[in-house]
Parts: C-alpha cells; sequence; structure tokens
C-alpha cells in the first residue's frame, strides 16, 4: 500500500478549505482537512512544500509511524500549523485504512459506543426577541443543546451571530482583519440577561451553551460563571485565553458553572493540567488542529482518566471531512460529551459528498467505507481561494484585546 501522491487543493466553496488528497499505488484515496481558518496558505505551504514530498513511497498502513514521524522527525514541535498538517496526512490514512479494509473508520477505532452523537447548534440574533426567534428554529430541527450568542447592545458588532441570510457567520473577506470594538463590562452585564431570558421563554429541558471566546480575566469570568449558575448552562466555553492553564483555578474556586476550552488547542501538551488538575468539564480539541484521529484519541483518553468529556470543536471553518472525522471518533469514545455541529455552506455540499446524518439532535457518520467523504476537485476548481482574516478586538481606548 505505497503512497504515490499527496496533493493540497485551497478552494472555497462558501468558506476556505484545505484539503490533502493521498493516493495509494492501488488507487485508494484518502482525504484529510488542513483548514486553519485566516492562515490557510500556511498549512498549503508546509504540506506542499515539506511533508507531500516525504509521503511518496511510505506504507499508508503504518499510520502511527508516520504521526511520529512527521511529529518527533521535525525536531520542531507542535503548533497551529504543524498540528494541522500533521492532522491532515493522519485523517487521510484513516480514511484509506478504512476503505482498504471495507470499513467505516468507527469500527477500526472500537466501534460504537453509541447509537448517535448528540450535537450541539448555534442560535444567534440582533436581539433578545431575534435570538428567541432562532432559537425556537433550531429547536423545531430536534437540536437537543443550543449555542446561544446575542448581539451586546451598545457595542457596535459583536463576534458570533449569523448574518440575517443564514446558518453560519463568516469573516469579511480583504488583505485586512475588520476590527472590532470590545468593552468587558457591557459583556459582563449582558450575558447573564440572555441566557435568563432564554430559560424564561424556553424552559429547562434543552441544553444552553455560550462561548465567551476567550475575552475574561479569571477572576471575570469567575464572576461570570457564577452569574449563570441559576442559568444551569450546559458549559461555558473559552472563558479566558486559554494558553494560561492554571487560570481556570481561579475561575474553578468562584463558580459550579461547567467549563468548556480548547479549540485553539494543538496537542495533548495544551490541555494536560487542565485534564489532570480537573479544571475543566469538557475539552473541545478538534480532530483538524489537534493532530488528527490519532492524537485526539490520546487526548480523550487521558480525559476519560479525568472524568472530562470530550467537546469538539465543529464551526464552519472545519470542513466537511474533520467534521466526518470527528463523528467516526465521537461514536467510539467512553467520555464523549457533545459535538458541536455549525453546517456549512450549500456550495460545499458541490465539492464535498458526505454519508453523516443529522436526525432530532443526533448525528451518524454513516456506514461507508472510511470517512465516507468524497472531494471533487472538479468542483472545487470552479471556487478559487479568497483571502479572509477573523476580526480582531480593540477596547474603548485603543488596545488590542484577547481573542
Ligand atoms: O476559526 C475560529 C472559529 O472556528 C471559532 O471562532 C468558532 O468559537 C468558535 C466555535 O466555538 O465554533
Ligand atoms: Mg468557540
Amino acid at each position: 500500500m505505497k503512497i504515490i501522491d499527496a496533493r493540497v487543493v485551497v478552494s472555497s466553496p462558501g468558506r476556505n478549505y484545505v484539503t490533502l488528497i493521498v493516493e495509494t499505488e492501488d488507487g485508494v484515496i484518502g482525504v484529510g482537512d488542513a483548514t486553519l481558518n485566516g492562515r490557510e496558505l500556511a498549512v498549503a505551504s508546509y504540506l506542499r512544500d515539506h511533508i507531500c514530498p516525504l509521503l511518496i513511497g511510505r506504507d499508508s498502513r503504518r499510520i502511527t509511524d508516520t504521526w511520529s514521524y512527521l511529529y518527533k522527525g521535525a525536531y520542531w514541535r507542535r503548533g497551529p500549523v504543524t498540528m494541522t498538517a500533521i492532522a491532515a496526512v493522519d485523517v487521510a490514512l484513516w480514511d484509506i485504512s478504512g476503505k482498504v479494509a471495507g470499513r467505516p473508520v468507527y469500527q477500526l477505532l472500537g466501534g460504537a459506543a453509541r447509537e448517535g452523537v448528540m450535537v450541539y447548534s448555534h442560535a444567534s440574533g440582533g436581539t433578545l426577541a431575534e435570538l428567541s426567534e432562532d432559537f425556537q428554529s433550531h429547536l423545531d430541527q430536534g437540536y437537543l443543546a443550543i449555542r446561544a450568542q446575542a448581539a451586546i447592545p451598545g457595542l457596535e458588532k459583536t463576534y458570533g451571530i449569523a448574518p440575517a441570510d443564514g446558518k453560519v457567520y463568516e469573516p469579511a473577506s480583504g488583505n485586512m482583519p475588520q476590527e472590532d470594538i470590545w468593552e468587558t463590562s457591557t459583556y459582563l452585564d449582558f450575558a447573564p440577561k440572555m441566557m435568563a431570558h432564554l430559560r424564561e421563554e424556553f424552559g429547562y429541558k434543552v441544553h444552553l451553551l455560550h462561548d465567551v471566546h476567550h475575552r475574561l480575566s479569571p477572576i471575570e469570568a469567575g464572576r461570570l460563571g457564577a452569574s449563570l449558575e441559576p442559568s444551569r448552562m450546559f458549559w461555558m466555553e473559552d472563558a479566558t485565553p486559554s494558553e494560561d492553564q492554571s487560570a481556570f483555578r481561579l475561575i474553578r474556586q468562584h463558580t459550579t458553572t461547567p467549563l468548556a476550552v480548547g479549540e485553539v488547542f494543538n496537542s495533548i501538551w495544551d490541555c494536560q493540567q487542565l485534564i489532570t488538575e480537573r479544571l475543566i468539564d469538557y475539552i473541545r480539541t478538534s480532530v483538524s488542529h489537534a493532530g488528527g484521529i490519532t492524537h485526539l484519541q490520546k487526548i480523550f483518553a487521558l480525559a476519560d482518566l479525568y472524568g472530562v468529556r470530550s467537546g469538539s470543536h465543529g464551526a464552519g471553518d472545519l470542513s466537511p471531512v474533520a467534521l466526518a472525522a470527528a463523528l467516526h471518533v465521537d461514536l467510539t469514545i467512553p467520555n464523549f460529551g457533545i459535538q458541536e455541529y455549525m453546517g456549512h455552506r450549500d456550495q460545499a455540499a458541490e465539492v464535498f459528498g458526505t454519508a453523516y446524518t443529522y436526525r432530532d439532535g443526533y448525528m451518524h457518520p454513516g456506514d461507508l467505507p472510511g470517512l465516507g467523504v468524497t472531494f471533487d476537485e472538479n468542483a472545487a476548481a470552479r471556487y478559487p481561494y479568497d483571502p479572509k482574516y477573523l476580526p480582531v478586538n480593540r477596547r474603548l481606548d485603543g488596545s488590542i484585546h484577547d481573542w
């Protein structure tokens, strides 16, 4: 099962995706997601210039060996660019192995431990009334868990609010990131009112989630968590800039609101202290930014030892390949918590064929051999790369604020 070709396609069917295609001498094709939002071309180059040439001639079945070869062999370890590139290779090789075995990847990972994967969707609005309307439409679609965000009154723009036309929010195209103004005290007053409003209107049956996008100090996060306690959140996500793991000790001292973090992490070392000190409840590393299926399994196995559950990142800037890979992992692990499901723009369906399904709040990766995702290179060529950046945050005094 020698690898004879590895190539990278950068396309923008609705938003930018970097896709790795690996082909074996027997004509088996595997796909991996190498998308790093706003830094797409760095990963494309890392793969094209440094990794693809190393893959030619390797045995596609030696997944762990290839992972170690790329991680340990490079000398330079970790980091989002490296780990996203390694993840793409890893996922493509699992896809190939599944296809060769004639079995869905989840069966190679130990088989299904549940019938379906509970997912959470995104509801948002420019006002609380609009948020309620969007929330209701997600309930109507059967979602059992919903993340809620609304425009913060008094701030000109709030990140994480879907445009009126659809299900995903997008960074603007262009050569420069948009700049938003952030004010913590306004947000801290508003967020608990937003959640209380939803509980009053929709009751306590649906799981309620909220994303802080790393914007608070530890003591502010403690205060927010405490003020959200009456709303009985499923989780409060990314409360503080997450590279400071010990900050979570302080948050924990002040609140019983469950804590989730990890979408910007790229290795087990980023979450080691958070997990082993039981400082979080959900680890949200994604398959495509944290070293692929092989490494994600390791993170979730460590988390299982300490009662921490999974909650993988699944925003629209992770391609359908990444979502499929996450669903295969989710189905098999004992400590699965929840999976984010934001959906993709309609154009993505012209490029990525998917076998995963959604019904009544749960997803399933499907039973096609491999990941169950096809990639149409001709369709991708119709959607050239469209440079976009996530917005930058400034405080009222003009200084840069945390994400
Ligand atoms: O690329 C960044 C997005 O994926 C992120 O901002 C979305 O926070 C996010 C989430 O939880 O989906
Ligand atoms: Mg998030």
